[in-house]
């Protein structure tokens, strides 16, 4: 090191977005790492660092074997930073770009997991209405917040599988397109991990039941604009026998303005009762900054992870998208399957998820103070009293929830839960008439249930399960569908209690 170049920060500053050569640097060491974009074209997060510090951005990716990339990295070392710009041996941090500075305040209901980067969830007592309003919906973020300049010059590129391109400003998807409302509940496929969790730990945010929510979102549909774009979406063009081209479409790829990507099938994209929504209106309001702003994608009945924010681009291809979002974390493995050496590919990308309930909040009727519920195996102390219980139940796919069970004695005997709202398939929960005639369930259901005057001599579990029209229901235990990720918990969810102190 000691005969490597000095270099000061000011001249790696010169090299960012736009120079003849691309220069970052990692400690304090300077790497010029034009050949490796050349190499790696395309939402390269690396770019973000362009002209300073990968550091603050470094930690939040595992594509890679770290280890790997260091070596990669090595090899493109050009000089150290001259020590004139080090403050006790490093760069000092106004230097580093902070990529999270222009989040956005949130609400502090909120329950947070992390801060940079944010994630947050919504409050079991906040859960109890059909509509999660847009300070309490839960966040989700991989990444930092993108800065949105001029929102109605937002563009939206369309690639087609020929490599043309369309592009689409918001002003020209609200002018052209007609525009569409949905109920759609987006759900993480990390919530209830901790409840997973408790019994075998499994990686990841340590969600309770508050990592879904649901709005009223509108947009446009994803299929008129792809129409509009000269895709063929009737017939589906995987099978279309007048597909001419070589490569056959069978993914829609979307990519956020600060590089997060994911895919969809394309059945799902171009299906007539898919739903799937560029959102550009949240509950009737602008979409919030941490919920995509300008515009995202809304997949209804599909993992949230699909559902991408700050949408810049869809690429429509043969393959899924290349993200490590895609390939790698939000599949499921066996419960035998292990962190180390795992091979990814084996596993499916989750779509559609399984069916999931929740209890939000156990009243005591004679007018305690609702408390927010937590799995975690706390204790709730009843008195001698009818008790309700509230919750949510919701199933992938459009499939409505037609039953939800509650059992006061840890699953022997069970009653059944009122379902709350309209039930005739739209989504729909009495309110409004946003939902779309003839879609399909995309929305939660809220469930109540009157527990009578109880035995509460002895203690015992509320718990809770429900079943979607095609009869799948829930598994009784978490270890039947444990994975080291904790992704897609859905046991039947167990809250003690015990008798009155
Ligand atoms: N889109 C972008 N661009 N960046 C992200 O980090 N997170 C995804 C999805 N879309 C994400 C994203 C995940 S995992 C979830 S669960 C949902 O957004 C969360 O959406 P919300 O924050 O609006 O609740
Ligand atoms: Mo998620």
């Amino acid at each position: 090191e000691e005969s490597l170049p000095k270099i000061r920060f000011a001249e790696v500053r010169e090299h960012g977005i736009g120079a003849k050569s691309i220069w970052v640097t990692r400690g304090t060491k300077v790497y010029d790492i034009t050949d490796w974009i050349e190499a790696h074209p395309g939402g390269e997060v690396i770019l973000r660092a362009a002209g300073g510090s990968i550091d603050p951005y470094w930690k939040l990716f595992t594509i890679h074997q770290k280890q790997d990339v260091y070596d990669i990295l090595e090899s493109y070392l050009i000089g150290v930073i001259d020590p004139q710009d080090l403050v006790n041996g490093q760069l000092p941090t106004d230097d580093i770009d902070d990529p999270f500075q222009t989040d956005p305040k949130r609400d502090t209901r909120l329950l947070v997991h992390s801060n940079r980067p944010c994630n947050a969830e919504t409050p079991g007592p906040q859960l109890s209405a059909f509509i999660t309003p847009n300070p309490l919906f839960y966040v989700r973020n991989h990444l930092w917040v993108p800065q949105v300049a001029e929102p109605e010059e937002h563009k939206l590129t369309i690639e087609l599988v020929d490599g043309t391109e369309k592009i689409y400003t918001l002003r020209d998807l609200r002018a052209k397109f007609p525009e569409c409302k949905i109920h759609a509940t987006l759900q993480c496929s990390g919530n209830r991990r901790s409840h997973m969790s408790a019994t075998k730990h499994a990686t990841g945010l340590q969600w309770d039941v508050g990592a879904i929510g649901t709005a009223e979102w509108s947009g446009v549909l994803l299929r008129d604009v792809l129409a509009d774009a000269g895709v063929n979406v009737n017939p589906h063009p995987s099978i279309d026998p007048e597909e001419k081209t070589g490569d056959v479409v069978r993914h829609a790829q979307f990519i956020g303005a600060e590089t997060y990507g994911a895919s969809i099938p394309i059945s799902k994209a171009l299906a007539s009762d898919g739903d799937v929504l560029l959102a550009y209106s949240m509950n009737g309001e602008p979409l919030p900054r941490d919920h995509g702003y300008p515009l995202r994608v809304i997949v209804p009945g599909t993992v949230a992870a699909r559902s991408v924010k700050w949408l810049s681009r869809v690429v429509l291809s043969p393959e899924e998208s290349p993200s490590q979002w895609q390939r790698r974390d939000y599949k499921c493995f066996g419960p035998n399957v292990q962190a180390a050496g795992v091979n990814w590919d084996r596993g499916k990308s989750i779509q559609e998820m399984p069916v999931q309930s929740a209890i939000t909040s156990l009243q005591e009727i004679s007018g305690h103070v609702p408390e927010y519920i937590s799995g975690r195996g706390r204790i709730y102390w009843l008195d001698d009293d009818h008790i309700a219980l509230e919750g949510y139940a919701f199933s992938g796919g459009g499939r409505e929830i037609v039953r939800v069970d509650i059992s006061t004695d840890g699953g022997r005997t069970w009653q059944q839960a009122e379902l709350l709202g309209e039930s005739d398939g739209s989504g729909r929960d009495g309110k409004g008439d946003a939902a779309r005639k003839g879609s399909k369930c995309w929305a939660w259901k809220r469930w109540k249930c009157d527990i009578p005057k109880m035995d509460a001599a002895i203690g015992g579990e509320f718990v809770v399960k429900a079943t979607d029209e095609s009869y799948n229901t829930q598994p009784e235990s978490y270890m039947a569908t444990w994975n080291f990720r904790g992704n897609l918990t859905s046991a039947w969810q167990r809250v003690p209690y015990a008798p009155t102190k």
